[in-house]
């Protein structure tokens, strides 16, 4: 039954009993919660035929068809099933004579006859007939339907369920009419954090430059990749602790990634740090304890590091590649508004043979348009692990400023030698974050207003696609 039928049913006030129907328990809580109906609904447990039963009703049990065939000609039981012909010698229909089969006269068909009473039937009958599956238990509900205080005869289309509304003739319904300019109600569902979002998008600009990505997965990682490899100073300042979380207690679970360092590759470093090869003065001091301790890594070089070690590896003097990486880093500074102590460094790096500052210049160039930076500038610089080194700066057009947006250089022999790279074999390599440039694409004067527990949802709700152009 639809809607309709229940209420015209309902309107002759008869109370209408229902088998249920799989969509009709909707229909009636739906219009019970309006108060236009009120049902109750009972449960019993009851028998219905199996398809086997239904057939014995349309004819007859297979022992009572053997009984009659008996009573036509003479049958041996050689001829017969052994469980029928055990099922009617049970019902007393046959008995047995030099392996002949004896009919009793006047007999009626039992099992037909319980067949036909199941829901009257004795327990051990009916458990009989369950144990031949000539019948099967069910739970049949029966729902009472009353007239509800709200009763009454017009249904809007809240009540119609998509289900029945082909069998439905709207004839009979006073639908309000649609609303074209209403609005639709706003789903509840997950977003996207913006921040990800820009990050899909300076990797689709890595990826359509023919780089590859990293796996930037360690956290953690031991000074010597983070900084001894790259031919940092054991004594530089950004190696103390007020710039660099090291971890206590080394020997945890991830000390066998980041512990493992290559025990010639380690020898070489320390050479290149004591000034005694690889054509530098070096630092003249270098304690190998230093590098088994573990950080929280403050750049995403220490990666690029271990790419590059690899890399040496594959003993092939013209390598070419291209990597990126866009991963968390952890800065031991003091945090204010623009600062917190992790961000996401955004890094890109080309190996190859004499590669120089032009490519570098030029790659740069070409990142920072895709980037909707149009007129960048270089600036020299230093760090530690590249000569020469530049600060990138660009022209914000709809800002109207000039603002530095990465730092960039050529890693040093120093840092590549020791790897095992010939000296013609160079790495091009830059880096800027995530975090400044989504703070000005999205107006964000105040880190905490993009990153973190005190975020508005409704920013990241809001917030949209997210492109360059
Ligand atoms: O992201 C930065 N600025 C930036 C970048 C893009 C941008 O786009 C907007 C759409 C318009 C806007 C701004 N900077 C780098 C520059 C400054 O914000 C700087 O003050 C802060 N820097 C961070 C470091 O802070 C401790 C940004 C971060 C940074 C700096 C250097 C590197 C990585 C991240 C690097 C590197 C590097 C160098 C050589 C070889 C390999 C990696």
């Amino acid at each position: 039954m639809n809607p309709i039928e229940i209420i015209n049913e309902l309107k002759k006030n008869k109370i209408i009993i229902l088998k249920e129907e799989k969509d009709l328990h909707g229909i009636l809580l739906k219009l019970s919660s309006k108060e236009m109906i009120k049902f109750e609904i009972k449960e019993e447990n009851k028998y219905i035929l199996t398809k086997e039963g239904e057939e014995i009703l349309k004819t007859n049990s297979p022992e009572y068809i053997l009984y009659c065939k008996s009573k036509e000609r003479e049958i041996k039981t050689i001829e017969c099933n052994k469980q029928i012909l055990g099922n009617a010698i049970k019902q007393n229909l046959i008995k047995l004579n030099n392996n002949k089969l004896i009919p009793i006269i006047n007999k009626e068909d039992i099992i037909k006859e319980e067949l036909n009473n199941i829901n009257n039937n004795k327990k051990e009958i009916n458990e009989l007939l369950l144990k031949r599956k000539l019948i099967k238990k069910i739970k049949e509900k029966t729902y009472k339907i009353f007239k509800g205080i709200n009763f009454n005869l017009s249904l809007n289309s809240e009540l119609i369920t998509n289900i029945n509304l082909q069998n439905i003739f709207l004839k009979d319904l006073s639908l309000k009419k649609y609303n074209f300019n209403t609005k639709g109600v706003l789903k509840q569902f997950g977003s996207l954090h913006p921040l990800l979002k820009l990050k899909e998008e300076f990797k689709n600009i890595f990826i359509e430059m023919g780089f590859q990505e990293m796996n930037t997965n360690l956290f953690i990682e031991s000074s010597f990749w983070n900084f001894d490899a790259l031919f940092q100073p054991q004594l530089h300042p950004s190696r103390e602790m007020h710039d660099t979380f090291f971890i206590k207690n080394n020997n945890e679970n991830y000390g066998e990634k980041t512990l493992i360092i290559p025990n010639n590759y380690l020898k070489r470093v320390e050479s290149a740090h004591l000034g005694n090869n690889y054509n530098t003065k070096g630092y003249k001091t270098f304690n190998k304890e230093e590098c088994y301790k573990n950080v929280l890594r403050t750049h995403t070089t220490a990666t690029s590091t271990r790419y590059l070690y690899n890399l040496s590896k594959e003993n092939n003097n013209s390598i070419y590649r291209k990597y990126f990486s866009i991963d968390k880093v952890f800065r031991n500074e003091s945090v204010d508004a623009t600062h917190l102590a992790e961000f996401h460094q955004i890094e890109g790096l080309v190996i190859g043979e004499y590669l120089n500052i032009s490519h570098l210049k030029g790659i740069l160039t070409e990142f920072f348009k895709k980037v909707g930076l149009n007129k960048i500038k270089f600036k020299p610089a230093y760090n530690p692990y590249t000569e020469p080194s530049m600060e990138v700066f660009a022209f914000h057009e709809e800002l109207n400023i000039w603002m530095e947006v990465g730092n960039s250089g050529i890693f040093r022999p120093e840092m590549l030698e020791p790897m095992g790279f010939e000296s013609n074999i160079k790495v091009i390599a830059w880096g800027l974050s995530l975090e400044r440039p989504a703070m000005i694409k999205f107006g964000k004067k105040n880190i905490r207003d993009l990153m973190g527990h005190k975020v508005d949802l409704n920013f990241i709700k809001e917030t949209g696609f997210v492109s360059f152009i």
